[in-house]
């Protein structure tokens, strides 16, 4: 094997966000741009000569070249064997899962997630470790100062690998492994579902199912699971051929972007059941006949009916939410006695939770769950458990959620999104709420007295390692919140997100629409960031 090492310039840049490195295409496509990368993050590992690096990606355009060239830099650097998704796929969750079963050293990630595809569109990758999540925020910052220094990357002259394959080759000293993407994960979503049950229930007619792969990663998968082995028919799947632009749409699994299924699930003749993934398949969405599941509410019914579910039948050992998802599930875990963490935003603050057994559960009020079976959040096993709860509870979805409010209260939630924000004017809104945070508590906004105003910081309870400024939260003396943060994933200006919620006991009330609930606290962040006066703008962009 040839290796050159060849000179390259440093980009200033390569800054990871909540989820890797996202930017456009083009911007990808510059010279040395994803070689940089790649070399700073192996520049920044240690001992990895010899072993195994996973490589996949959710198929989007720039995936296939992407890879060739990782390929060629992860064989001069030393690797000893790349275990690939056949045709370059392996979705997020799926690619942690191989991580972890084979034992590899690591795995690089090629995904934008719900951002969408194309040549002007968006492509990013990530690095997970050996546990099989996301690389902590000690190795991301490690990554960025390593892209700003880098002069040279390692590149290996061999023909590209042929992706589409099954089986293995071997170059030199490096194994190449092409697998079948979805086995390795059916496999191990059959060792935690009772797919007996759901395979009676999807059979015999008791569920009908709609599951909207957003043109994606997650259509094999689901064709091989929810089709292939638990008989569900072909037409329950729409949008399940994966297309490198994912048909000219976001693939973000909301009312607002899968709303062929929205408008099925909310018809006269809707199934049972509806589900949609995200371009990586780590989000899921949950919704029955004329009900749509808020995330936040999919997390705290989970973690209330999780031993109904084989692998959870001992019960949860505490569970976690990222720090804007509603406290619903905290509700859950003090009425069951166990310990819920309250982390940043973000996958990567899980992972240490859960390799300490101190959570088995834990979701973001973005569209994600997961539990210990991997190390990121899992779309079709999301779907997988819910449909195991409706197979199991023989209960609606719109029953079983409204028997939880009834329950423990509903915590109305929303969340609002201005999108693409000139980025002085985000930061000025920034810092006008972190000067207005000393000046608020005790201060009375009609029903509502602040209780709080801080901006969130995290110690991990494992590793000790503080994580500051992860969120502007205001709370009042009721329970409501207004949380305020900067997304880390976009890739054009700035996106502002409001998260709002108000807990609910009164169950006489529990039906109403979230936007009209929460309209008065609604105002009151608009009080406190003026993010409509300061952009001229009339209405957020997307709200969920
Ligand atoms: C968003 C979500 C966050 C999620 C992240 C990655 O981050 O809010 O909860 O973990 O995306 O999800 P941000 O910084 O834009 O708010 V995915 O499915 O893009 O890997
Ligand atoms: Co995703």
């Amino acid at each position: 094997m040839q290796i050159e090492t060849i000179t390259t310039t440093a980009y200033n840049d390569q800054n990871p966000g909540t989820s890797g490195l996202r930017k456009k295409v083009k911007v990808f496509q510059q010279p040395g741009y994803l070689e940089n990368f790649v070399q700073s993050i192996f520049d920044s590992l240690e001992d990895y000569t010899d072993k195994t690096l996973v490589l996949g990606g959710d198929g989007r355009y720039f995936n296939r070249v992407a890879i060739q060239i990782i390929i060629k830099i992860a064989a001069a650097n030393g690797f000893g064997e790349l275990i690939i998704g056949q045709g370059g796929l392996l979705s997020t969750p799926a690619a942690s899962h191989i991580i972890r079963k084979y034992q590899a050293f690591g795995g690089l990630i090629l995904s934008a997630s719900h951002n969408p595809g194309g040549p002007d569109e968006d492509f990013g990758i990530k690095y997970n470790v050996s546990n099989g999540g996301p690389a902590p925020e000690k190795y991301t910052a490690a990554f960025y100062q390593r892209s700003l220094a880098i002069d040279t990357y390692e590149y290996a002259h061999i023909a590209d690998v042929d992706l589409d394959s099954i089986g293995t080759q071997q170059i030199d000293n490096l194994k190449i492994t092409i697998i079948d993407p979805v086995s390795d994960y059916a496999e191990l979503m059959q060792s935690i579902f009772d797919f007996k049950l759901l395979k009676q229930s999807i059979s015999s007619g008791y569920i009908t199912l709609l599951f909207d792969a957003m043109s994606a990663i997650t259509g094999p998968y689901a064709k091989r699971i929810l089709v292939d082995m638990l008989g569900a028919s072909p037409e329950s799947l729409i949008n399940a051929e994966p297309l490198e632009d994912f048909g000219g749409h976001h693939p973000d699994p909301n009312l607002a972007h899968a709303h062929e299924l929205a408008e099925r699930m909310f018809s006269p003749d809707a199934p049972t059941f509806g589900a949609a993934s995200d371009g990586d398949g780590d989000r899921n969405m949950i919704t029955g006949s004329q009900i749509f599941v808020t995330p936040s509410d999919s997390l705290a019914i989970m973690a209330a009916n999780a031993h109904l579910i084989p692998a959870y039948a001992q019960g949860l050992s505490g569970v976690a939410r990222s720090m804007p998802t509603s406290q619903a599930v905290d509700r859950v875990a003090a009425s069951y006695n166990i310990p819920c963490y309250e982390t940043p935003t973000g996958w990567k603050f899980f992972g240490n939770l859960l390799d300490a057994g101190k959570i088995t559960l834990c979701g973001e009020e973005s569209f994600g769950t997961g539990s210990n079976h991997v190390r990121e959040k899992d779309g079709l096993w999301a779907v997988l458990f819910w449909l195991n709860l409706v197979a199991v509870k023989r209960q609606s979805v719109a029953d079983i959620v409204h028997e939880h409010w009834q329950k423990f209260g509903r915590d109305i939630y929303c969340r609002h999104d201005y999108e693409a924000v000139e980025t002085p004017i985000a930061n000025a809104i920034v810092t006008h709420l972190r000067d207005l945070l000393p000046t608020l508590p005790c201060q009375v906004f009609g029903e509502y007295i602040v209780k709080y105003a801080d901006e969130f910081s995290y110690e991990d309870s494992v590793d000790g390692s503080i994580s500051s400024q992860q969120g502007i939260r205001i709370g009042f003396e009721n329970g409501s919140r207004i949380v305020f943060r900067l997304s880390g994933t976009g890739t054009v200006g700035a996106t502002l997100r409001i998260y709002i919620e108000r807990f609910e006991s009164d169950a006489a009330r529990h039906q109403q629409d979230a936007q009209v609930a929460l309209a008065e606290l609604i105002d009151l962040a608009e009080q406190f960031c003026e993010v409509k006066k300061r952009t001229g703008r009339t209405e957020p962009d997307v709200m969920t």
